[in-house]
């Protein structure tokens, strides 16, 4: 970087290449007039002394790029550019027409946003290209298909974040799976062809994905027929990417006699089958359509690397330029490494695109998930054909997601998942901090996912802080933040789809802020004696916690969810006040559920003291010796008959096979109340006279099963 500054003059002059990206040109001139400048002026020559010259590719760029002593586009990868300001003057070069429109949206992060004539920009010389050809998103997900405005705001999203792809693929749009072989009514094409025409823009591949595999049969010529029909409709209004996904759909037993006949059955016979039918596609569509893109495929097998007479046969069978998309090891991958990356590409045979199941919400539907990319080992997009994150049923709250996928696929090397969050909300904040501490707030209250697995971390870190110097107003203050944050938002938001997406949540946390600022007075009044106060505040934490735990979200099938907030911290806290509130009356509540292992999805520890057979705790990992579920009961006590009842309908083996009952008043030295082995419910009675505070079961040894807890309770424990 330079140490001189560059001034937006009331008049600019840009000076273009002949062949300079016209998107990249509108960028780069909207950009100037929101730094300040009146007049933006093209021109074949630099103008006058005194007035600011931007040159866009062409023998003027590289001139300029020269007398600044920066380095031109030329010896980069596609979609590079070089871009360099000083001396009262910009210049942009791309590599080609992509690169010179990702130098026109570098520019614009840089210049000021807020019109001011005589505004500066501080000078520079960057050279910049992809880790990865192919960066952008999948609508993948099953729910409410994004509307034609939203999937029209995403992509310009993409464009000014340097994604260039945007798979449509929507589970819930019928003309792409159950009437895929039906035309689309004139209205619906017409508004496919806008999304098209935005995509071009934006320097952005749209790309068409239909997905026949609900009643294909892959070796019927009227099929292939069908297929190719319906991609030569998206074909006459601008599609030149294709894909054909096979996902989720039965390949051991499809409905085709024919089929049977000509491939046989299971799961090689499926490979081969897909295979034929892809060819035929490859060869008879996109090969006769010049200009059209590779094809793109989803295996039904895209969620691990293991092998199968599946993997092996489509390896084998398909034709090598066809692109594979693949989760990662795990539908939803909490981590992908470059060594599962290249054993995806050995196992599928052919180049591969990452499907990346984040931050879709389609599986935990009482959640946002506003949390970073996170987990993608460095050096990854660089073995992938590309990656596409598959995002929410909320398209604007996909946005700080979304903004992190294209950071870290743009620059992997330079990948920060926290600072990228960051900048992805001050993006978001448009520069008002008070947005963006709301947002902040908000966002980290909806934080946790498979790729962050730690929920609301600052919030999270402010009680643990409370927990060792009781600092109440200073927590109070954090609180605060977080209770107002709906209402700011409300306020301030620019992006009104983020509120609109956000709105049950905004509810929930304003409510959960209430609740959880009552239960930290309530702490400070049990602290201080004040048990009158204490008792009033005590009082209003069910009615509170009620309301914070109803706010609903509607699916497309009328479905009402409650949704989640900071779960597991803010809850967690309110309870803990209530209890020690209570403990200090000498009433003891319900014991506390602990454990060292993992949480599947939504199946909280809670769940097993609940006093609801119906509901669980489920471990979301298989437990190792050692691993343990535990009960504080709260304060020593006489321990009654211990009861742990494990194991679910639909999962009756997730128990533990092998383990101990043990017990213990300080949670370090531990007694034993009964070995167990082999059996799902397990009851002990203590000898007379033993006391205990905590009881746990503890795996002897490790197992394959994971772990199900419907219930475990100590007789009389919570009287
Ligand atoms: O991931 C793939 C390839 N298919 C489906 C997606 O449509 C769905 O959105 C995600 C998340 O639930 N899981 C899938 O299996």
């Amino acid at each position: 970087s330079r140490s001189d500054l560059v001034t937006i003059t009331p008049s600019v002059t840009v000076v273009a290449g002949p062949d300079a990206d016209a998107p990249a040109l509108a960028v780069v001139e909207k950009s100037l007039k929101d730094a300040g400048a009146d007049r933006v002026v093209r021109a074949q020559r630099a103008p006058v002394q005194g007035q600011l010259t931007v040159y866009v590719d062409g023998a003027g760029a590289a001139r300029a790029l020269e007398g600044l002593g920066a380095r031109g586009s030329e010896g980069l990868p596609a979609e590079g550019y070089a871009l360099a300001v000083g001396e009262g003057r910009i210049a942009l070069s791309g590599k080609d027409a992509a690169g010179t429109y990702y130098a026109a949206q570098s520019l614009r992060q840089l210049l000021p946003h807020r019109e001011r004539p005589g505004a500066q920009v501080r000078g520079t010389a960057v050279r910049d290209w992809p880790a990865t050809p192919l960066r952008g998103v999948i609508e993948g997900f099953y729910g409410t298909p994004w509307s034609h405005d939203a999937r029209l705001d995403q992509l310009d999203f993409y464009g000014e974040h340097k994604m260039n792809i945007y798979v449509y693929s929507p589970k819930d749009d019928a003309y792409l799976r159950e009437k895929w072989r039906d035309p689309y009514p004139a209205e619906q094409l017409a508004q496919i062809k806008e999304l098209v025409d935005r995509a071009h823009e934006r320097h952005v591949e749209f790309t068409y994905a239909l997905s026949p595999g609900l009643s294909v049969c892959y070796s019927s010529d009227a099929d292939l027929k069908a297929l190719t029909a319906k991609f030569q409709t998206l074909w006459d209004i601008g599609v030149r990417t294709f894909a054909v996904p096979l996902d989720d759909i039965s390949y051991t037993d499809w409905n085709c006699a024919a089929d049977k006949d000509a491939f046989g059955t299971g799961g090689g016979a499926a490979g081969a089958a897909q295979a034929h039918l892809l060819n035929r596609v490859n060869q008879e569509f996109i090969a006769t359509h010049p200009g059209a893109e590779p094809l793109q495929m989803v295996p039904t097998e895209y969620y691990d690397v293991k092998p199968s007479p599946y993997k092996k046969a489509l390896a084998a069978k398909l034709d090598a330029n066809v692109l594979v998309e693949w989760t990662g090891v795990g539908v939803i991958a909490p981590t992908m490494t470059v060594a599962q990356a290249r054993q995806a590409r050995e196992v599928f045979g052919h180049r591969i695109l990452t499907w990346d199941n984040y931050p879709v919400n389609d599986y935990v539907t009482n959640r946002l998930l506003l949390g970073p990319f996170n987990g993608r080992e460095k050096g990854l997009p660089e073995q992938l054909a590309g990656i596409t994150a598959n995002p929410m049923i909320q398209p604007a709250a996909s946005k700080l997601a979304l903004f992190t996928v294209a950071d870290y696929a743009w620059n992997d090397a330079a990948y920060d998942a926290r600072a990228s969050w960051g900048a992805a909300i001050g993006e978001s904040a448009g520069g008002d901090a008070r947005t963006a501490r709301a947002l902040r707030a908000f966002a980290d209250a909806h934080y946790a996912s498979s790729l962050n697995p730690k929920q609301a971390p600052e919030l999270a870190a402010a009680i643990a802080v409370f927990g060792k110097d009781g600092d109440a107003p200073r927590l109070d203050g954090v609180l605060r933040t977080l209770q107002d944050a709906p209402g700011v938002l409300r306020d301030r938001l620019a992006d009104r789809g983020f509120v609109e997406d956000s709105e049950p949540w905004l509810d929930a946390t304003h409510a959960w802020g209430v609740a959880a600022r009552t239960a930290l007075r309530l702490i400070e009044a049990t602290r201080a004696g004040d048990g009158a106060k204490a008792w009033q505040l005590r009082q209003r934490i069910p009615e509170l916690v009620k309301n914070a735990k109803s706010f609903v979200y509607v699916d497309m099938s009328g479905k009402r969810v409650p949704v989640l907030v900071a779960d597991g911290v803010l809850d967690t806290f309110v309870e803990d006040a209530v209890a020690a509130h209570d403990e200090a009356l000498g009433v003891v509540g319900r014991p506390k559920g602990a454990t060292d292992l993992s949480v599947y999805q939504d199946n909280a520890v809670s769940r097993m003291t609940d006093g609801d057979d119906a509901t669980y705790f489920w471990s979301g990992a298989a437990p190792k010796a050692g691993s343990f579920v535990g009960l504080d009961l709260h304060a020593e006590r006489p321990l009654g008959t211990v009861r742990l009842a494990m194991g679910k309908s639909g999962s009756p083996d997730d128990y533990l096979r092998h383990g101990v009952l043990e017990y213990s008043s300080d949670n370090k030295n531990w007694r034993q109340l009964a070995a167990f082995d082999g059996k799902a419910e397990v009851s002990a009675a203590p000898s007379a006279g033993a006391k205990a505070r905590y009881v746990r079961a503890r795996a002897t040894q490790a197992q394959d099963n994971w772990l199900v807890v419907r219930e475990f309770a100590v007789a009389g424990a919570d009287a």
